[in-house]
């Protein structure tokens, strides 16, 4: 049998595959049937095919992903749905009309032009569509598939992962957009290739994207986290044990990601590139070497286990700890290191010389103790969850991974803020057996994990404590409490619907 990740994305005629029965799966019904509703209402005409991703929650391996480190995620109900039909050939209308059934999301054209350039300087929401527009076509070309004069296209979006959440709301469109595409032009790839694809296609918003989020909304599966590897992209299933529950809570602070990135996640992956650089050096590679060829901490992977060999440990930092300094570097310091301009080494990308522009100093020991630390909790977690332990000690051991995971973002890697800080510890001091930040972070959502049975009442003291004073200022309304904290199932991944 095939491998999962080697299986194209399924294609159903019915929602039940995907959303389950029942009341889920009336309500999703309904999405479809309002989605195409709205989308004849302003297009004219139906849509041939809809396509659905879904948001994710990182469970464990926060910013490491880009740094060649595995991760673990698990898919959420919410997700992003699309109607999309293309135009004929002969018909005048050669543009990219892209709607979303909530008004709040004004309608965005765009030309045919897979070549076109993205206003970066302008973001719209409609951009995440070319990314995958763009994206797509250059795939497609690589392989050598023709791909013909460019044609008009209809799209209708319903998102429901909420924005700035740190829940992947942009992979969710990303890769519902790349589908959609795929499947109006007829066209299916391997799951893994899309993951691949996918994640290159929402580097063109101009964040330097790892590829977890897109790797999970794409390959999911009902019931499973999944440990994700790159590098070859890779994902193995991960059961959670009985008896905990993650709930998953907004910190009500949005987290722009695209907007902020030259300060903060663009910036940290070039902290981490730098930092690999020097230490490759100081662990014997030559500078010019190691210029051209380390791009991350993975890439000293080899040099870092051999030097804590040779010190008879298994401490995952000790060459950080023995070559780095605790004080942030200056350009100069680091250019000294290397011999070469810090603008020529990161020259080979404009959005890392944005990151130069106005970055004071590099935190390289900070940075890089937080990943090599991390990448290794992560295997904590997956050897923990397959350990011989009894579910309740297996569920305490997670906890603890997940707070020293949520210091670690917080103290080292600096991308949490006041709000997140505030509810992590209401989560803790409401009985969860751990809580940290989820995602890219500087806002969004914390993940907690809970012992099952006192859910329902750990949702109602976050709502004392946490969000009855944000309803009384009117940051969010009473009524819209559960969007913003719930309990969540690993769902299942990408789909095509052919009605
Ligand atoms: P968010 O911002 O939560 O979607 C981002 C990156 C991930 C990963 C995390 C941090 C994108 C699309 N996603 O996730 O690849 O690096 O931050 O672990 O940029």
């Amino acid at each position: 049998m095939a491998k999962h990740e080697e299986l194209p994305i399924p294609i159903f005629s019915s929602v039940a595959p995907v959303y389950g029965e029942g009341s889920q799966c009336e309500e999703a019904q309904l999405r479809f049937d309002k989605l195409k509703s709205k989308f004849v209402e302003v297009f004219g005409q139906p849509p041939h095919v809809f396509a659905r991703s879904p948001g994710r929650v990182n469970l464990i391996g926060e910013h490491i992903d880009y740094e060649g480190y595995s991760v673990l995620p698990m898919a959420i109900r919410q997700d992003t749905i699309i109607a999309i039909r293309k135009h004929d050939s002969g018909e005048a209308e050669k543009s990219l009309r892209i709607a979303n059934v909530n008004d709040k999301y004004t309608t965005c054209t765009y030309p045919a032009d897979f070549d076109q350039e993205i206003d970066l300087k302008n973001h719209r929401w409609g951009h995440y569509f070319i990314c995958a527009y763009k994206g797509y076509h250059e795939y497609a070309k690589a392989k050598g598939m023709k791909v013909g004069a460019p044609v008009g296209l209809d799209i209708m979006v319903d998102g429901t992962v909420p924005t700035g959440s740190g829940l992947s709301s942009s992979a969710a469109f990303v890769c519902s957009s790349t589908i959609a595409i795929m499947a109006a032009f007829d066209v299916n790839f391997p799951k893994k290739e899309i993951a691949q694809l996918t994640c290159e296609c929402e580097r063109h918003i101009g964040t330097q994207s790892g590829g977890m989020d897109q790797a999970i909304s794409i390959m999911a599966k009902t019931g499973f986290a999944e440990l994700i590897d790159f590098n070859p992209i890779r994902a193995t299933d991960v059961q959670l044990p009985d008896g905990g529950t993650f709930v998953i809570a907004h910190s009500l602070a949005e987290s722009q990601k695209a907007v902020t990135a030259a300060t903060n996640y663009n910036n940290r992956v070039v902290e981490c590139r730098l930092a690999s650089i020097v230490l490759a050096i100081k662990l014997g590679m030559k500078p010019q070497e190691a210029i051209s060829k380390v791009k991350t901490l993975s890439d000293v992977e080899g040099l870092r286990v051999t030097f804590a060999g040779t010190h008879d440990s298994s401490d995952p930092v000790l060459a950080v700890k023995e070559y780095l300094h605790e004080e942030p570097y200056m350009a100069e310091d680091i250019e000294k290191i290397t011999g070469e301009k810090l603008t020529k080494i990161l020259g080979d990308n404009p959005t890392s010389l944005d990151v130069l522009n106005v970055a004071k100093h590099f935190k390289l020991y900070q940075r890089a103790t937080h990943v090599y630390a991390e990448a290794r909790r992560v295997y904590g977690f997956k050897d923990t969850v397959s350990s011989n332990l009894s579910d309740k000690d297996k569920l305490k051991k997670l906890g603890d991974l997940m707070n020293d995971s949520h210091y670690s973002c917080s103290v080292l890697y600096e991308c949490s803020c006041p709000e997140l800080e505030e509810l992590v510890k209401i989560c803790r001091e409401n009985g969860a057996l751990g809580a940290r930040l989820t995602g890219a972070g500087w806002g969004g959502c914390a993940v907690a994990l809970v012992k099952e049975s006192i859910v329902p009442q750990f949702i109602l003291n976050l709502k004392e404590k946490f969000y009855q004073s944000r309803i009384d200022k009117g940051v969010i309304n009473n009524n819209e409490l559960g969007l913003y904290v719930f309990a969540s199932k690993p769902s299942s991944g990408a789909a095509i619907f052919k009605f």
